[in-house]
């Protein structure tokens, strides 16, 4: 479903005297406003292929209907997301839920909707039909050598779908862990991963990255052999600087301060980016800044004050990807709350008076620095994103445009009530 451009020059026109004198008010007090409005332009965020149907948890599933029953389905919803928000010109494929079956056909509609392909995902969580060996007691970290090879060449060709596709990065997520002590010898299952990830290594191509996440328990739940940022870093450290470190949110125990990994990583450079998401108790995978939108702020405020420390390109030099799942939402309609939370976020944080930051830590002036992160973090920024959505063309309000243009209910009609999303 194609979403017309004079569609949304209408939508916009209804909002624009509204937004004017918003934009206006706030966009006075920005002493950097010409560079937060390009910042905020250039800044896009991919879209997981599996996020676009509805999810489940492990007692049900209940489908809103109209989900993508192909990719090409699938593109063309993210297609639908990116028209409206001018900020999700990407998506990520999770190899096999969705293997393309003419990647130049593929690689041509995903340019129809004006997108690219970001990181391609393997999949050795999952036996896949007519599997040879099964993964029960993990995959990169088994026992058992011929399992472990198995597990490579997996990788291996989704390295080359990713190829295909012109993407340049592998993301590698291991469920291998322990369910109970003494099941597992730490340090045999972590040798194991390494020389494993080093072949993997040895495949990539010269311009590619190889991505390595991290996840405190969950389906393992005594030990995961990457459980925490120290284990994926050491292991990115062994493999050479084709690797990194990769952040999902919810793969943290409660409470942990997760803005300070983020500093650390890049300033080793070894932040590969981000699954966004937000959480109350584990890995929710709820609504980015849903529930804790300050902390993603101060996520943010790391990030670009790391980045420009570094010299990065903020919208280009990390992987900014959403990796969340809906079960009682409309998933188009989430994934728009969730990449509208990060552009907030990263417009927060582009609004920081650094300079007096700098001053404040430098003399200990406690009260002064927070004050100054919260007067950018209480600063409604909505405007100047909407403004950025504007001036490249998008909608100034997705969600709004969304519901008036009846998009589900045109998939539904299409696709039918009861389909189910290919994937997950
Ligand atoms: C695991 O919980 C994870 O965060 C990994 O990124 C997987 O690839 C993804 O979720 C699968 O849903
Ligand atoms: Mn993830």
């Amino acid at each position: 479903m194609q979403i017309e451009k004079y569609k949304i020059d209408e939508a916009n026109h209804q909002l624009s005297s509204k937004h004017q004198r918003q934009f206006d008010y706030v966009a006075a007090d920005v002493k950097n406003l010409d560079e937060v409005m390009q910042k905020l332009s250039a800044f896009n965020i991919t879209i997981p292929s599996w996020a676009l149907g509805t999810g489940g948890t492990r007692f049900g599933r209940f489908s809103g209907g109209g989900e993508p029953r192909s990719l090409e389905e699938k593109i063309e919803d993210v297609g639908v997301i990116h028209a409206l928000n001018k900020s999700s010109d990407s998506i990520s494929l999770h190899i096999p839920w969705d293997i393309p079956k003419n990647a130049n056909d593929i690689k041509a509609l995903a340019a129809q909707n004006g997108l690219r392909f970001d990181a391609v995902n393997s999949n050795t969580f999952q036996d896949q039909k007519d599997q040879q060996l099964s993964y029960k007691y993990g995959s990169l970290h088994h026992v058992d050598k011929a399992v472990r090879k198995q597990a490579v060449e997996h990788n291996i060709e989704v390295i080359k779908y990713g190829v295909e596709l012109g993407s340049n990065a592998l993301s590698v997520w291991l469920a291998d862990g322990s369910n109970f002590p003494g099941q597992l010898n730490f340090r045999n299952a972590f040798q194991n991963t390494l020389e494993s990830l080093q072949e993997i290594y040895e495949a990539l191509p010269d311009d590619w990255k190889v991505w390595v996440e991290y996840k405190p328990y969950e389906p393992n739940f005594y030990s995961t052999t990457i459980g925490d940022w120290g284990q994926s870093l050491l292991l990115a450290t062994k493999l050479g600087p084709k690797a990194s470190t990769l952040v999902d949110l919810g793969h943290h125990l409660p409470n942990t301060n997760i803005e300070q990994i983020v500093s650390l990583l890049l300033m080793e450079g070894r932040l590969a980016g981000f699954h966004f998401n937000d959480s109350k108790y584990g890995d929710d995978d709820l609504t980015v800044g849903s529930i804790n939108p300050y902390q993603l702020f101060l996520i943010f405020n790391e990030l670009v004050e790391g980045m420009d420390a570094r010299g990065m390109i903020h919208s280009k030099d990390l992987g900014w990807m959403i990796d969340a799942s809906h079960n009682v939402k409309d998933p188009i309609e989430d994934l728009i709350q969730s990449v509208e939370a990060i552009k907030i976020a990263y417009a927060q944080a582009l609004i920081v008076d650094t300079e007096a930051l700098k001053q404040a830590q430098l003399s200990n002036d406690v009260a002064q620095a927070q004050e100054i992160l919260q007067t950018a973090y209480r600063t409604d920024v909505r405007p100047l994103v909407a403004e950025a959505r504007l001036r490249t063309g998008g909608a100034l309000s997705p969600l709004a445009a969304y519901r008036s243009f009846d998009v589900r209910k045109n998939l539904i009609k299409e696709r039918g009530e009861k389909t189910v999303a290919t994937g997950l």
